[in-house]
């Protein structure tokens, strides 16, 4: 990742980002930075970058020109995502440096003064953010901040790789309280349980530490973690039909968008919002899955185009829906299927024992797969027609820790994983390894991973595909009585085929 700041104190940000952790990732050139000093691209004799504001007011204000200037040489005319930061912005969230974190190059701009000409902003600034509601003297603060976090999550700036898959996010829940050697310090002691051994004793205290923190520190986070819970509650009372959507929020991947029995009414803030609830009775429960782009829609009847677009966030890349939806101008329904699901607490045996988590260094093992494989992945059956390659979707699975592969004679035999969203599948065993058992030894391994983390195993499975469901079967899961259709965007296409 390469950083572009644009600041009038340079030696500021590389004073604070060429140390530690940040320092040793640029170095390994992991990630770049680089600091731009605005003043450099002043035309006046003085290097004077700032002028009173028109209309009158306290304070001077940054000019367009050196800003403009900067930019355009830092980019070179291409198209590169730019941030101002600025107490005007939009919050600052892990959800955002999770996205930014993505990007291959981006520009973040400093402000001084009281700010900087509107025109500039027009022109070169694509987000605007702030790092929370209190006043600094400038920038440059935030604009660190933000390289911190975004940095942390490239892959090979920490130690430890943690991937998103393999970390659970309880994001409503602030961390429990942790404690090390010496058994007694000052006269106090570490809490008996955590002395015990009883994984599940120190499971439950450290949740129940969770929750009185986050009680008493983040009402509003706790607030957020109860509603969750409330219709967890609710859908399990018909859980077959609901894992997807209950998994999706014990996991913290879901938001509430929207449900109908008042447990919790996100966007009920104006009257506008009011009257989109009034509009849109049918729809039961709508989730949001913010991170991987997919819609859950539950409903008693067929969901119109119309009340849909009232909740549907834009970004929405996926709707899985287990009611039919009207059609939809900017969806496209590519798959039914129907869900499986494991309840049983207890591990399942494994025959074949040489199974690995596969990572991007491993793509090359897949390579001998051909094309029955990437086109026998459901999400991406039509991956040619919807642009994002097989190749590019399994990429980001290995590279999230989401797939698993199984070796048979010191080759690779088959892999299966877990999907965008939680479901378990991308499973494909190689011809010459069929019928031995191998497929369901690896899909009771990923089985295995799942209930470590303490969910629910489940996936969906393309309505023809009577061989993947015998296979579950035969593990011991069971079908769901509704089928889901799962529709994908549109703009998806035309956007790649471009
Ligand atoms: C008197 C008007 N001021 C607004 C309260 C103007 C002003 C104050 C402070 C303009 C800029 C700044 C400097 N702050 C930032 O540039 C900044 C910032 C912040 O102050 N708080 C949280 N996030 C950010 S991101 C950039």
């Amino acid at each position: 990742m390469k950083f572009h700041i644009l600041t009038l104190f340079p030696e500021m940000i590389l004073g604070g980002l060429n140390l530690s952790i940040l320092g040793k990732a640029a170095e390994n050139n992991i990630i770049s930075i680089n600091a731009v000093d605005i003043r450099e691209y002043s035309r006046e004799k003085h290097r004077k970058v700032d002028d009173y504001p028109y209309g009158g007011g306290a304070g001077m204000l940054m000019q367009a020109q050196p800003v403009y200037d900067a930019h355009r040489v830092v980019t070179g005319g291409r198209p590169v995502r730019t941030i101002y930061v600025t107490p005007q912005g939009e919050p600052f969230t892990q959800m955002k440096a999770e996205e930014l974190a993505g990007e291959e190059e981006l520009v973040l701009l400093c402000g001084h003064y009281e700010g900087i000409d509107e025109r500039v902003l027009e022109e070169i600034v694509t987000d605007y953010i702030s790092i929370g509601d209190y006043v600094l003297t400038g920038g440059e603060l935030p604009a660190m901040v933000m390289v911190d976090a975004i940095s942390r999550l490239i892959p090979g700036v920490l130690g430890n790789d943690i991937s998103s898959e393999e970390e659970s996010f309880h994001n409503d829940l602030l961390e429990y309280p942790h404690y090390s050697r010496p058994e007694c310090w000052h006269g106090k002691k570490v809490p008996e349980v955590l002395l015990s051994g009883n994984h599940r004793k120190v499971a439950a205290w450290r949740l129940e530490q969770s929750l009185r923190r986050t009680e008493e520190r983040r009402p509003d986070l706790y607030a957020r973690y109860q509603a969750k819970e409330a219709l967890v509650r609710q859908l399990s009372r018909e859980k077959r039909n609901h894992i997807h959507m209950m998994e999706s929020l014990s996991r913290g991947y879901a938001e509430i968008l929207y449900v109908s029995q008042a447990v919790y009414i996100k966007s009920l803030k104006s009257e506008k919002d009011i009257k989109k609830r009034e509009q849109s009775e049918n729809i039961e429960v709508l989730l949001y899955d913010r991170r991987n782009k997919i819609c859950m829609v539950s409903a008693r009847d067929i969901v119109s185009e119309e009340d849909l677009g009232h909740f549907l966030p834009e970004s929405t890349e996926y709707i899985i829906s287990s009611q039919t939806l009207a059609e939809q101008k900017q969806y496209q329904r590519y798959l039914t299927c129907s869900i499986m699901l494991y309840t049983q607490k207890v591990s399942l045996p494994l025959k074949y024992k040489e199974i690995r988590l596969l990572s991007p260094a491993d793509l090359p093992l897949l390579e001998c797969f051909g094309a029955e494989f990437s086109c026998g992945i459901h999400w991406e059956k039509q991956s040619n027609v919807h642009g994002e390659s097989a190749g590019n979707y399994i990429w980001d699975r290995m590279e999230k820790g989401a797939l698993y592969g199984v070796f048979a004679e010191g080759k690779l035999a088959g892999v299966a994983g877990i999907h965008k969203g939680g479901g378990m599948g991308l499973l494909y065993v190689d011809t010459p390894y069929r019928r031995q058992g191998i497929a369901m030894s690896l899909v009771a391994y990923v089985v295995n991973r799942i209930l470590e983390k303490g969910w629910t195993p489940y996936g969906y499975v393309p309505a023809e595909n009577t061989a993947a469901e015998k296979l579950l079967e035969g593990l011991g899961f069971y079908t769901a009585s509704k089928k889901v259709d799962i529709y994908i965007k549109l703009q998806k296409i035309l956007a790649n085929e471009i």
